[in-house]
């Protein structure tokens, strides 16, 4: 492999790369060495090296260096690792039998490590590492995917193969969609019928199921130790029709609905006006809080098309003050615009039409989801079998092709926080059903949300994925091979 095409296919791209003279040969003596008391990189040395290890055989140890190694290692250290890099940028140098990395952070530390792994050949050897200069920091804070366990349930073993495959491309959120009509997929210790009930369905022919605390606590943890932050939905007012029918109490008229089967949105409300819904939200998010290390708590509020817009108000506002007692960071889908907004808030943008500009007017952050380019539940195209397609036919390069500032109208730069990719499960009932959905669209989205704006173009990231191809196979990653990319494999 020339050394063009090599570091041709990295996803996202570096902010900046340069070719330079050197080379470091992996082998039985190659060391990785991490500077004395610098916990966040030895926690992420010690992640790249498993990975380094069972890839190419060699032992890698790691060793804690009191001065600058010299040759044959790869050396982790925040010793002059530059300011402006900021909280998850590095600096990846590659010259004759030395790779140093420096960095701040954890993050920094792990994402440079997933750069490194993209510098080597994706599947067998020659394992060695040319030349380069590697500058890279992320454009923007958020960069997340949305998985739906509700409508069909994901094992836990399920979740992590997600988060193992978002890592790689520098993703640091992973939004749970914990609860929805169908389906209640979390336990809450004084209201245990939400689970016991409620995550016994399902849509039709979907997967029933639900996490223990301590199964919720390891998906937290296994995220955090991959640099990334676990955001935990309740869905409120709306989407509750799993809640509603595991406590009577719940209902406007005492009365449980049947558990709901279909895919329709839009029906259910809690019971604004009773004080028990409020115990109920109290309870629900302080469990929840309590059980995330993250600082985010989504609260939901979308299509609450069966709560008046007074009652959402009001309801939204005290959600706001229970939120707030959790000491925890609300996000919201777009519709809580209509209500209330802390400035605090981040509002996550999904709708066509909807007043983003509003939302950044009165201080809220923004995630950007625009359905129409990231829902990753729309299908390709007319033949693809998953999927719906009532927001738009999503081709990877519709995925591709967007950008978060210039989406919807009159939004600045600093407006927004990130940019989030739903995969709603209506339709999805398997890990490969996910990975058929979310890649290579997903790769766009990484890209949108690390790299610089200037100079992006499909025709140069096209030639890119492209090459990436080798390493969706040598990941076992089910995707969709899309016409629109010059795939060179079969
Ligand atoms: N909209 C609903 C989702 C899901 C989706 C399917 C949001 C915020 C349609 N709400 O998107 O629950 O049903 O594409």
């Amino acid at each position: 492999m020339n050394k063009d095409v090599l570091y041709k296919d990295l996803i996202p791209k570096p902010v900046s790369i340069k070719r330079q003279e050197g080379l470091l040969c992996f082998g039985v003596e190659t060391k990785i060495c991490v500077q004395p008391g610098c916990d966040q990189a030895l926690k992420a040395a010690e992640h790249i090296a498993q990975t380094l290890r069972s890839l190419t055989g060699f032992p890698l140890p790691i060793e804690i260096c009191t001065e600058e190694p010299k040759q044959g290692c790869l050396f982790f250290t925040s010793q002059g690792a530059r300011g402006e890099l900021g909280e998850e940028g590095y600096s990846l140098t590659v010259s004759a039998g030395l790779v140093t990395i420096r960095a701040h952070t954890f993050p920094g530390f792990f994402f440079a490590g997933q750069t490194l792994r993209q510098l080597l050949p994706p599947g067998e050897g020659p394992w060695q590492l040319e030349g380069v200069e590697i500058i890279d920091y992320p454009r923007f804070a958020w960069r997340g995917a949305m998985l739906d366990v509700a409508r069909s349930f994901f094992s836990v073993d399920e979740v992590k193969r997600v988060i193992d495959l978002l890592a790689g491309y520098k993703f640091n959120r992973l939004h749970l969609h914990l609860s929805d009509d169908q389906g209640w997929r979390i336990m809450i210790d004084s209201w245990p019928n939400l689970a016991l009930h409620g995550g016994s369905g399902a849509v039709e022919g979907g997967r029933a199921g639900y996490y223990t605390k301590d199964q919720y606590r390891e998906i937290a943890a296994y995220a955090q130790r991959r640099a990334m932050v676990l955001v935990p939905e309740i869905d409120l007012p709306g989407h509750t029709n799993a809640a509603l029918a595991a406590y009577p109490e719940l209902n406007r008229d005492g009365i449980a609905p049947e558990p709901y089967r279909g895919i329709q949105v839009g029906f259910s409300t809690l019971a604004v006006e009773k004080e028990i819904t409020y115990q109920f939200v109290r309870d629900v998010l302080g469990e929840l809080a309590e059980l995330t290390p993250g600082p985010y708590l989504h609260v939901g509020g979308d299509e609450a098309h069966s709560t008046t817009l007074e009652e959402y108000k009001l309801f939204l506002e005290r959600v706001h003050t229970i939120v707030a007692e959790t000491g925890k960071t609300l996000v919201g889908w777009d519709e809580i615009i209509q209500a209330g907004l802390e400035p605090t808030d981040l509002v996550q943008i999904w709708r066509r039409e909807t007043k983003a500009q509003a939302a950044a007017g009165r201080g809220a952050k923004l995630i950007m989801s625009p359905c129409h380019h990231i829902y990753l539940d729309m299908k390709y195209n007319p033949e693809t079998v998953l999927g719906q397609d009532w927001a738009a036919l999503i081709e990877v390069k519709d995925a591709y092709g967007w950008d978060p500032v210039t989406v919807y109208p009159g939004l600045a730069e600093e407006d927004i926080l990130g940019v989030e990719a739903p995969l709603w499960a209506e339709t999805l009932r398997t890990i490969k059903d996910v990975e058929y959905m979310l890649f290579p669209r997903i790769l766009g989205v990484a890209e949108i949300g690390w790299s610089p704006r200037e100079g992006r173009s499909w025709e140069e990231y096209r030639q890119r994925l492209a090459a990436h191809e080798p390493r969706l196979e040598v990941q076992g990653v089910h995707f969709y091979r899309s016409p629109q990319v010059p795939w060179k494999g079969r």
